[in-house]
């Protein structure tokens, strides 16, 4: 496409980078479906992409990457800010013009034999007043496909940004340049060697280099709508979370909105579109990963979902746990490290009761039940558009967003943690959320299972300081009023019994967890105080033609004083990094907290 902005600041960085990493042209995205079409068939052409059977699954497209390149990698992610102390003692920091000068000699001449592509990509709806223009170079068309899918991409783009500066600029380089055009290349490029994720919050950039994989690539997703909007969220008064929205619909038409934020691979995607197993209670999709909220006239927060597509964790989706994600993906998606049948299809654990006689699995070997090897990668995951979701809400668009009446937190915990627990106010939701534990999954490289601190699952993508972000959320509570913020729960799906099963039974079942919340909300149900939080009351949650023990209800909601006593020490460890930036509020929650576990019976 014929360059379409009369953006200097824009065609003067463009023509910068492209001076420094060579590639053999530069290509300005338009964002088309015929720009869609010709880059899935040029994958196909390359050998990245198998298009998949057209009668089973059309317009659908199986990858896979290279087995060092999986997942995020949190280990190779920077924030540069200028100071040090502005990443905080959670990020990895390096001295920006240090960084930037290191990565240089890596980007100088990465391109060569390949194209540049100029992705203009709008986070939110085009023109809403919460949405955020980005433009990604990239040297990967896989990028370009999936950034189709994820964000509102092309000409429009340009047109809303117009003449101004206000864009994140994003690099991004797959770092495997072909010597000469006619070099071999291969399905992943990559530079598993030399990955790098880095931020410079000030000047609102983005270098990415070395990997193709999910959120170390697809740069307006986490990279730009978690870790420089976070910071510009800071700046401004609003708020950038690791959310899902959902919007609730009770039998007798009532409305509510709720954002839960669960560190990756904890269920968001699951909750955001869940079947509910409850009859007369509708649930519908904002959005499933992140939310952008600011403050209406009216001193509500109000949600948009700046992302257009689902980037979800296939292994696990099923027509049995997650239906309305199944009937997204039907067509005009991309399968990344999943398994392929012999008719074309994909496939990917637990997608059917048995798995089929031969697959080829993600690195296309061939596969029979009982070789003892998984089919997908646990972290294999379906790009796909988020219109085509069968229970997106109609609003999901409106530029305005939507009123959200609770907040969610919740984690993997096998033990300690209760199924729903309500804060007493927004500051003890804030401690909730900034103590939040969860075992380690494989959406990031690294030990899986091991159980960290994720501070309302920000840990791998807040932009600056954990304190400052912690001490954000608490001048919010200070500065609005109680009553109009969100009402806060802490839920645990993952509690399992002494054999390791899961007590209850999840995914269209948290539904009556919901119920609950909508009623709280309404001010209709009924807890209890204890230590921790407020219960509900053991006839609260309606577990009416549910298949579950009584003791096993017990103990989803059981508090076990000592296991909560033995957690706070961690707890205080937790915070020690945080130094003076803690806020004070916290630390009294804190207090308080072990205060009421040591005598229950003293009164909140
Ligand atoms: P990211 O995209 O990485 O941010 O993940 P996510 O938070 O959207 O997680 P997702 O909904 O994709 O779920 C991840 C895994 O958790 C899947 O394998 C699900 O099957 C499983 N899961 C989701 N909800 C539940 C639940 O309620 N109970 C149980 N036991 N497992 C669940
Ligand atoms: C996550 O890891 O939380 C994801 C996937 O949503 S990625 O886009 O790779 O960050
Ligand atoms: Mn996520």
């Amino acid at each position: 496409m014929a360059v379409m902005t009369k953006n200097q600041k824009l065609l003067d960085w463009v023509e910068e980078i492209a001076a420094m990493c060579q590639p053999d042209n530069v290509v300005w995205c338009d964002g088309t479906r015929e720009e869609y079409d010709r880059m899935t068939n040029a994958l196909v052409k390359s050998g990245t992409f198998i298009r998949l059977n057209d009668d089973i699954r059309p317009n659908s497209f199986f990858c896979r990457s290279d087995p060092a390149d999986v997942a995020r990698v949190e280990e190779f992610t920077f924030v540069c800010s200028e100071k040090e102390e502005d990443a905080g003692p959670t990020n990895n920091w390096a001295d920006p013009k240090e960084m930037k000068d290191k990565l240089r000699k890596l980007y100088d001449g990465c391109m060569k034999g390949r194209s540049m592509y100029v992705i203009p990509y709008s986070m939110g709806p085009i023109g809403s007043p919460i949405a955020k223009v980005g433009i990604e170079l990239t040297d990967s068309p896989y990028v370009v496909v999936n950034m189709h899918i994820m964000a509102r991409v092309g000409s429009e783009v340009l047109r809303v940004l117009g003449e101004s500066e206000d864009f994140v600029r994003g690099l991004h380089s797959i770092g495997a340049p072909l010597s000469t055009p006619k070099t071999p290349d291969v399905p992943w490029p990559c530079n598993a060697e030399n990955k790098y994720i880095t931020h410079y919050p000030e000047t609102r950039e983005i270098w990415s280099f070395g990997s193709g994989y999910g959120g170390n690539a697809l740069l307006g997703k986490k990279c730009h709508a978690l870790r420089i909007a976070s910071v510009q969220a800071r700046d401004e008064g609003w708020m950038a979370e690791h959310m899902l929205i959902l919007k609730i619909t009770s039998p007798e038409g009532e409305v509510k909105y709720i954002a839960a934020a669960f560190p990756s691979a904890c269920g968001k995607t699951n909750l955001a579109m869940m079947e509910p197993s409850l009859l007369g209670w509708k649930i519908e999709t904002i959005g499933d990963d992140i939310a952008w909220m600011k403050f209406g006239e009216d001193g509500r927060l109000y949600a948009i979902n700046p992302e257009a597509g689902f980037f979800g964790v296939a292994p696990g989706t099923s027509m049995a746990s997650n239906p309305n994600a199944m009937r997204t993906l039907h067509a005009n998606s991309i399968f990344t490290n999943c398994a392929i049948t012999p008719e074309g299809d994909i496939w990917w654990e637990e997608m059917s009761d048995d798995q089929p006689e031969l697959l080829f699995d993600w690195l296309r070997r061939p596969l029979t039940p009982g070789s003892g090897r998984t089919a997908a990668h646990p972290n294999a995951r379906f790009t796909t558009p988020a219109r085509q979701c069968p229970v997106i809400a109609e609003e999901w668009e409106d530029p305005k967003g939507v009123a959200i009446d609770a907040f969610l937190f919740g984690g993997r915990r096998a033990t300690t943690i209760p199924l729903v627990n309500e804060a007493y106010n927004w500051h003890h939701g804030t401690f909730l959320g900034s103590v939040m534990s969860s075992e380690k999954t494989a959406a990031a490289a690294g030990k899986v299972g091991e159980v960290r601190r994720d501070p309302m699952a920000m840990l791998p993508f807040c932009g600056y300081h954990m304190g400052d972000y912690l001490a954000h959320w608490v001048k919010i509570g200070n500065e609005h009023d109680d009553s109009k913020l969100p009402k806060i729960y802490y839920v645990n799906w993952f509690r399992k019994d002494a054999d390791g099963k899961w007590l209850w039974p999840g995914f269209g079942e948290n539904s009556r967890v919901l119920k609950w919340i909508f009623e709280r909300c309404a001010g209709r149900a009924e807890a209890q105080d204890t230590p921790i939080g407020r219960l509900p009351t053991p006839d609260s949650i309606d577990i009416e033609g549910l298949d579950l023990d009584a003791k096993d209800m017990k103990e989803l909601l059981k508090v076990d004083l000592e296991e909560w006593l033995n957690e706070t020490p961690d707890m205080q460890k937790h915070y020690e990094k945080f130094g003076k930036k803690l806020p004070d509020e916290l630390v009294w929650e804190l207090e308080r907290l072990e205060e009421r576990l040591r005598e229950p019976a003293h009164k909140v």
